[in-house]
């Protein structure tokens, strides 16, 4: 038997659909907790992951320098999957580079058994539900086919790569790579002429690295970040213990936070300290790095554009201090937008890869790229001739991989046509016309605006709550209220529209993508509230889902 085979769950008769309990797609983070879930219910389930091993985006981006933004230290299963993991798992370095959080899923997937019960190779292409049976219709790309009471989504949030339609693209001679697809053999970039395009967080992770090996590498800059230093090292095993020791009260700080990650979030302004008072503060994060710059210094950057003006003018500062070149320094600063607008990477010698003599940062902004040409980059009438094209340009976030699933729910209803105008959805866990449908890492739910496995526990455990509620009431079906859907969504956007999130063109509101319609995708009303909401939701018997049983529905709750 190959290691991928599954055992336990029910197989097909030669022709016929496979029946599971439940569908789980996408074997990272989420999907391997979400199997895990649902086993302990007791249910039959099947996990499609497209790749051939487990790990989602860290099976996925392996470009030089991919590494996690958030300490690895909080960027793990917590005591809920498995004490034991946690106690034996030790992380080597303050953020964990790709090879070794892949080494860590692949680690979980055996530990916890979790392989026999995942198909690899299986890309879902078509998700039908059927309103007869009941059941989720699943096809995959090889024709594959199963059936399941419900389907979750276990996609992550950036697995749909977006690479910009620049006239010319195929007519490229060279290498072509996006960093979301990287080559599993890598790429070795030795005495070789490299345009990347895109500077966020991803382009800031591996421009460095590419720099290191690349005879020249240009860097098309159209938007500068507020990039803050990582100030990664290995990781100092007393402190490595000592978090460990403490493990059970950090976990249930980083779920009652805003961002998911249990840091000292003081109340505070900005704007009621004068520079004198600030500076200190501001230089005591910036000596730290990560996110303390966002979180530990003022608390109201995202909603206070003078206080955020405060710690944008800081960051420049810094940048034009690490940066030889003033007229460089000038183009990396950003002016255009607030700080943590959108997403500010994490940099480890980003910055000071612009005083490398075969490094050149362009300004696509001014002149934005004209063509690929058979040679490479053609801007401002000068054709940058290249062997090698990085596209570190993003993802079509949190709806793209969704909508290339084909998902149709009731009536035919298809979930792009539903969410034409933006997601439309309860809690960003579910969405009407789709029952037994439930999306980890949704829009609308903290997703992205959290330290990731934070928001993935609390919408894993809260769906498997709702089943086993289902299960323990003789019900089969959870389906938002209509009600229910429309509170959710307008509470949604009135806590973005609170933010200055939304003036800001980024990922997160679906700028990066022609034609995407404008809404702040994350819910940005804090993991920890959420997780309130929800729990509250849960105690109230799931107000604001409808649960039918077979033939006669009951409204439960709102
Ligand atoms: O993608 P991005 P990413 N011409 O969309 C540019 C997470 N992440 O892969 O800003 C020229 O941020 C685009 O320019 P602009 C993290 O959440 C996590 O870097 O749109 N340029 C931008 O500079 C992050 O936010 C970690 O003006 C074009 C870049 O391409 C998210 O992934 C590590 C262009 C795309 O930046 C996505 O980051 C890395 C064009 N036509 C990433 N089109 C960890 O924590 C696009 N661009 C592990």
């Amino acid at each position: 038997m190959s290691e991928n085979q599954t055992t336990t769950a029910p197989r097909a008769e030669e022709g016929q659909a496979a029946d599971f309990d439940a569908i789980v797609v996408g074997a990272g983070f989420s999907g391997l907790y979400m199997l895990h879930s649902l086993r302990k219910l007791g249910l039959s389930v099947r996990v499609y992951e497209q790749g051939d091993g487990v790990g989602g985006t860290w099976y996925w981006n392996r470009y030089p320098g991919a590494r996690c933004d958030s300490e690895s230290v909080y960027y793990m299963f917590t005591d809920h999957m498995s004490e034991e993991i946690l106690g034996e798992w030790n992380w080597s370095e303050r953020y964990a580079a790709q090879p070794e959080i892949l080494r860590y899923l692949e680690f979980v997937t055996d530990k916890m058994d979790l392989r026999r019960d995942i198909q690899f190779n299986a890309k879902v292409v078509s998700a039908v539900y059927d309103p007869e049976r009941r059941r989720w219709d699943i096809r995959l790309a090889d024709g594959g086919a199963a059936s399941a009471r419900f389907l979750i989504t276990a996609v992550g949030c950036l697995s749909s790569t977006n690479t910009p339609k620049f006239p010319g693209i195929d007519t490229f001679a060279g290498e072509s790579y996006h960093t979301g697809t990287w080559p599993h053999e890598g790429v070795d970039f030795t005495g070789k002429r490299v345009a990347v395009i895109g500077t966020g967080a991803t382009a800031v992770q591996a421009v460095p690295e590419i720099a290191k090996q690349a005879a020249h590498v240009w860097v098309f800059q159209r938007t500068p970040n507020y990039d803050i230093p990582g100030r990664n090292r290995p990781l100092d095993s007393g402190y490595a213990e000592e978090v460990k020791a403490d493990y059970r009260d950090l976990w249930q700080k980083a779920r009652e936070s805003g961002f998911g990650l249990p840091y000292q979030i003081v109340e505070r302004s900005a704007v009621d300290y004068s520079p004198e008072e600030r500076q200190p503060i501001f230089e005591a994060a910036w000596a730290k790095g990560g996110f303390y710059m966002g979180l530990e210094t003022f608390s109201d950057y995202l909603v206070n554009r003078e206080s955020n003006d405060t710690v944008s003018e800081f960051v420049r500062s810094k940048i034009r201090e690490m940066v030889n070149d003033p007229a460089v320094a000038e183009l990396l600063a950003p002016k255009d937008h607030p700080f943590f607008t959108k997403r500010p990477p994490l940099e480890n010698g980003y910055y000071e890869t612009f005083n490398r003599p075969n490094v050149t940062l362009l300004d696509a902004r001014s002149t934005p790229i004209e063509e690929i040409t058979p040679h490479g980059v053609r801007m401002d009438g000068h054709e940058y001739e290249v062997d090698a094209i990085v596209y570190a340009t993003g993802f079509d976030a949190m709806t793209g991989t969704l909508f290339g699933m084909g998902i149709t729910g009731r009536d035919g209803l298809r979930l792009q046509d539903k969410w034409r105008d933006g997601p439309l959805t309860y809690l960003g866990l579910t969405t009407r016309g789709f029952p037994n449908l439930f999306v980890i890492t949704g829009p609308q739910s903290p997703s992205v605006l959290s330290n990731m496995p934070v928001a993935i526990e609390q919408n894993v455990e809260w769906i498997a709550g709702l089943i086993q509620y289902l299960g323990e009431h003789g019900l089969d079906t959870a389906e938002p209220a209509q009600e229910a859907e429309d509170k959710w969504v307008e509470h949604h956007n009135q806590v973005a529209s609170a933010t200055l999130l939304l003036g800001t063109d980024s990922w997160w509101v679906g700028a990066n993508i022609p034609g995407k319609p404008r809404t702040l995708y994350p819910y940005v009303g804090g993991v920890g509230a959420f997780r309130s909401l929800c729990q509250d939701v849960a105690e109230k018997g799931y107000e604001g889902l409808v649960l039918t049983k077979e033939a006669a529905p009951a409204a439960a709750g709102g």
